[in-house]
């Protein structure tokens, strides 16, 4: 097997979900390659040592640079702010890197078009961690709509629904809440929250032609964490919007951090013309599928368990009917990253597939801007 020697940028939440994956994947996927933890990276020294001791890294840094320039490094994790993502990954690629970067790619379209631009250019290995595409029952959802069992679609519904922004005492800025600052993060629930729904329907339902978006920012100032001082909120709280698909179904999606009682609520509907899917993050091994075609006195939906070995990923894990949860989506797509480097089939999304992901949430917020319909460029 050939080692790869991974450099984790960032030791966040994130970071903490990938290195858990590049630790286990050897475990449960037969592979040609062998990821190594080689160095973690982050801005306080102490943190750092504190993350790869517990990690298993061999070593720590505060300077990115040096991970980047460092020639025993095969891989770069970009897994740090979204305002850090484009300079980290376009250094990595120029230095011949492999870059796995976090959602949402960039800032906006035009700086992650400079990304792809980068890693085409230099003809590394990309990826970006949409991860909720490789939990088994939506990978379910993908096959089946592949398949031609849903037929003709006619409706996409998507929500990411969660409450951790209603106080008005969570500060913006700093470790955590960055995302609540628009130099950060670029945008709020649309580029964190809805470019994973926007991801995964792009790839289960194809392109989006225009949107029509409504933003709202419900706390109008909020504290600095780092400067103390109360400051505008610029990012969008909650955002709705209504599409076209190119196929010619309709899109309704909405993301919000103001919906008391729901801490990570994602969830799809899809209606075709034969028959209808529906996903839950909170029931995320479970696949709720209706289908038309079924004889008229047992029409109704199943609620299929998927963890059976025929079902994508579980004959990687236990035995049939043990499910598997969300860290598991990390491990998969490690294990595709690595499958596509062998087989020279490249794991999607790439960053030129999250650069549509990127245009489609631009629009939606030109869109909330100009209270006009807009289309995806
Ligand atoms: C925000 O709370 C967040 O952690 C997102 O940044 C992640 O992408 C999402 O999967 C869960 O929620």
């Amino acid at each position: 097997m050939k080692k790869l020697n991974v450099g984790m940028i960032g030791y966040g939440f994130m970071a903490r979900t990938h290195s858990n994956a590049y630790r286990k994947v050897g475990n449960f996927f037969d592979l040609q390659y062998e990821p190594v933890l080689k160095t973690v990276c982050g801005l306080v020294d102490a943190e750092a040592a504190a993350f790869a001791r517990r990690w298993g890294y061999e070593s720590h840094c505060t300077d990115w640079r040096k991970v980047v320039e460092d020639k025993n490094i095969d891989i770069v994790e970009v897994v740090v702010p979204n305002n850090y993502h484009a300079e980290i990954a376009i250094a990595a690629a120029q230095a011949g890197k492999m870059v796995i970067c976090e959602k949402p790619l960039a800032l906006n379209a035009p700086q992650a078009l400079q990304m792809v631009e980068a890693v085409e250019k230099a003809g590394v290995a990309n990826f970006v961690s949409f991860n909720y595409r490789r939990i088994p029952a939506v990978t379910l959802a993908k096959n089946l709509i592949d398949e031609g069992r849903l037929g003709k679609i006619f409706h996409y519904r998507a929500n990411f629904l969660q409450d951790w922004t209603i106080s008005t005492a969570v500060p913006t800025g700093g470790m955590g809440t960055w995302r609540l600052d628009a130099k950060s993060a670029g945008s709020g629930v649309t580029g964190d929250l809805l470019a994973h729904c926007i991801d995964t329907a792009l790839w289960q339902n194809g392109s989006i032609k225009n949107v029509n978006a409504m933003t709202e920012t419900f706390v109008k100032e909020r504290k600095n964490a780092e400067t103390g001082k109360m400051e505008p909120v610029t990012i969008d709280d909650a955002c709705t919007f209504f599409c076209r698909f190119n196929n010619g179904s309709m899109g309704n999606f909405e993301s919000t951090r103001y919906a008391r009682g729901h801490k990570a609520l994602y969830t799809f509907e899809i209606n075709g013309e034969k028959a209808s899917i529906r996903w839950d993050l909170h029931d995320l091994h479970r696949l709720q599928y209706f289908d038309h075609g079924d004889a008229s006195i047992l029409r109704g939906w199943r609620s299929i368990h998927v963890s059976d070995a025929d079902q994508p990923y579980m004959k990687h894990w236990w035995v049939p009917g043990l499910q598997i949860g969300y860290e598991h989506s990390f491990v998969h797509q490690i294990a595709d990253f690595l499958e596509g480097l062998a087989t020279g089939n490249p794991a999607r999304p790439t960053f030129r597939d999250a650069l549509e992901t990127q245009k489609v949430c631009d629009a939606v917020l030109k869109s909330a801007k100009s209270g006009q319909w807009e289309n995806v460029g």
